[in-house]
């Protein structure tokens, strides 16, 4: 059984700006084929090696693939189906598959508008795939698949065309079992520029404990569960030790909430000598910062260099008020206590609700003065499909081309402002912030890594402006204030959503509504303890 597993050519100017970052979701699909025996496993990233299409033909024609498999983000969908259409068009014989957190949320949309696609994998892929190769390999697939739980298709068995989703599949719970492959990647192809070295994602845990009405995170891995910090370890020291990773981000949306295991993570990288040698970033709550003060020292040591905190998120979408005195302390104080320890801090804002005016713009600004982040991070609210956010404010959307729901190109328009005059007020925030900073700040910030990892950022930053990929600026036509009334995001107006799929994500958001009514306990950031349970997300057999 040969399997390609392809990373779509999607490109959007946000993260991409630090570098070219390695796929975790086929490192980790490929340790566990390896795992089952399926060592024959071939991985092109297009994203990274800007593949064209006739040229992806070609080397699909030369692996001679028996599946394909291919990941899709909301953004990234389109890419995705059209990359299976040409692997189905060249080796008609291969199975195509396609998984990821878009995929699993919008099958009947895909399926509907991709029939080329043979299965959607739904949820985490590990056990999934294995299960389902084995079927392909034993060659009753189109028997076995209604049993195969996780699992989204097409059936016209009887001349009739039905969606069928099988029963969702359980989480991994047993995530220790998983092992990465990091070696189907080509290495040196992977950089990141702040510290012009090489760097990897790796997964600790998965889930989060919240449930953010605009976040569609916590509902794809459903249960939070960490691995044994010290296989992680294992595995970053094998990623420093085989393929020279001086870098690492965390891929968990939520980290730090399980304290004693973070802290296990941390001790264990000391014991081993590694933070002389790989430093590290994660995302996480300004909560858990606050509840750690006393620790980070020891975050430090351990190699943590790079916090970005969801300070602003939950203000600015109004689940919380935008001005609420304590949380805008708490966001000043724990990024204060970040720097006190060295830590480099990165405060990230959501713009771009209906609700937006300048002022709201400004204030965001005014913020990121006081409170002195290292860096700032103005995204545009996305809504994405499958989130209640999205449910709630629906008659909002008018965009549905998801190839621009990227953080980066405002969707909803504000109704004090076009578009235009959105994306020029976030310029300017970014000029000023970074313009302060190159002058006043990051040349005086001491004379180790700190300073070095604030040059590198500004670099990345001047870098993806000269080459106008910061913020698709070039592709939407932004030359600066001059040019606001001027700029065009290109959105293709004749995407929809498919009735089907709406129907599908008004379900889904309703039972995370009922969820969330049952929550004693809501937390700052609009959620609880509880997590949604297996039948919470149950599948059914539809009609397209
Ligand atoms: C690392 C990361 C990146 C890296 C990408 C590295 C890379 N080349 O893959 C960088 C920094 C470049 C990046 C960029 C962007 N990102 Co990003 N990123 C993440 C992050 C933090 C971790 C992703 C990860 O590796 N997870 C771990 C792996 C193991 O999980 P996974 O990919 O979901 O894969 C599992 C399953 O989905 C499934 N699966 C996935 N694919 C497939 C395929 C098959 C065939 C099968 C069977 C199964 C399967 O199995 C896997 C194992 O269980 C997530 C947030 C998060 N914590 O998840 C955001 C996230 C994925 N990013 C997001 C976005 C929007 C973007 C950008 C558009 C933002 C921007 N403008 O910069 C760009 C798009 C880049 C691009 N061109 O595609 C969103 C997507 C939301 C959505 N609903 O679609 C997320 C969820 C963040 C968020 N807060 O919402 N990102
Ligand atoms: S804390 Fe909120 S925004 Fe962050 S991953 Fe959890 S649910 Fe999503």
């Amino acid at each position: 059984m040969r399997i390609l597993l392809i990373h779509p050519n999607y490109h959007s100017g946000g993260a991409e700006i630090a570098g070219n970052w390695p796929p975790a979701w086929a490192a980790y699909l490929a340790g566990s084929l390896k795992n089952a025996g399926y060592s024959d496993v071939v991985f092109i990233d297009a994203m990274t090696m800007n593949v064209p299409d006739d040229e992806l033909a070609q080397k699909i024609r030369e692996i001679a693939p028996d599946i394909v498999g291919v990941t899709s983000i909301t953004p990234s969908i389109y890419k995705a189906e059209s990359t299976l259409k040409i692997a189905k068009e060249v080796r008609p014989q291969a199975v195509t598959l396609l998984g990821g957190v878009h995929a699993t949320f919008m099958f009947k949309q895909v399926l509907a508008e991709a029939p080329w696609i043979d299965a959607i994998v739904r949820g985490e892929g590990e056990e999934i795939l294995v299960e389902t190769v084995r079927a392909i390999e034993a060659g009753d697939f189109a028997e076995k698949r209604k049993t195969i739980k996780g699992l989204a298709y097409v059936d016209d068995s009887d001349g009739e065309r039905r969606i069928v989703a099988t029963a969702a599949a359980a989480t991994v719970k047993d995530l220790d079992s998983i092992e990465a492959d990091w070696g189907i990647l080509d290495w040196p192809k992977y950089r990141y520029i702040p510290l012009n070295c090489r760097v990897a994602i790796p997964n600790m845990a998965r889930g989060c404990p919240f449930t953010c009405s605009f976040c569609s995170q916590w509902k794809f891995w459903r249960d939070y569960r960490v691995r044994d910090p010290r296989k992680v370890v294992d595995e970053i020291e094998n990623l420093y030790k085989k393929y020279d990773v001086r870098f690492f981000i965390l891929a968990d949306e939520e980290p730090t909430i399980n304290r004693k295991k973070f802290i296990q993570f941390c001790e264990e990288l000391i014991a081993r000598g590694l933070p002389d040698k790989v430093q590290w970033g994660i995302n996480t709550r300004v909560t858990d910062i606050l509840r750690d003060e006393k620790l980070l020292p020891l975050y430090r040591r351990a190699g943590l260099l790079h916090v970005s905190l969801g300070t602003e998120a939950a203000a600015q979408l109004k689940l919380d008020r935008f001005n609420k005195e304590t949380k805008v302390a708490d966001n000043k104080r724990a990024i204060e206590l970040l720097r006190n320890a060295g830590i480099v801090v990165e405060a990230q804002f959501i713009v771009g609700l209906e609700n937006e005016t300048a002022e709201t713009l400004e204030e965001t600004y005014r913020m990121a003065q006081d409170w002195k982040p290292d860096l700032a991070n103005w995204s545009m609210y996305t809504p994405w499909p499958f989130t209640q956010l999205f449910n709630e404010m629906s008659d909002k959307v008018e965009v549905f081309d998801f190839d621009k729901y990227n953080f980066v190109t405002p969707i909803i328009k504000p109704d004090a402002m076009e578009r235009g005059e959105l994306l020029d007020r976030v310029m300017n925030n970014y000029r000023r912030f970074y313009m302060k900073k190159a002058l006043f700040s990051y040349p005086w910030a001491g004379s180790g890594m700190r300073r070095r990892y604030l040059l590198g950022c500004l670099y990345a930053f001047l870098k993806s402006g000269f080459e106008r990929k910061f913020y698709d600026l070039g592709k939407v036509g932004y030359w600066g204030p001059q040019s606001k009334k001027k700029v065009d995001f290109h959105f293709d107006m004749n995407r929809k959503m498919e009735p089907a799929a709406s129907s599908d994500w008004r379900a889904a958001s309703e039972n995370s509504r009922k969820m969330q009514a049952r929550m004693a306990d809501i937390k700052a950031c609009g959620g609880g303890e509880e997590q949604m349970a297996d039948e919470d997300s149950a599948s059914a057999n539809v009609d397209a």
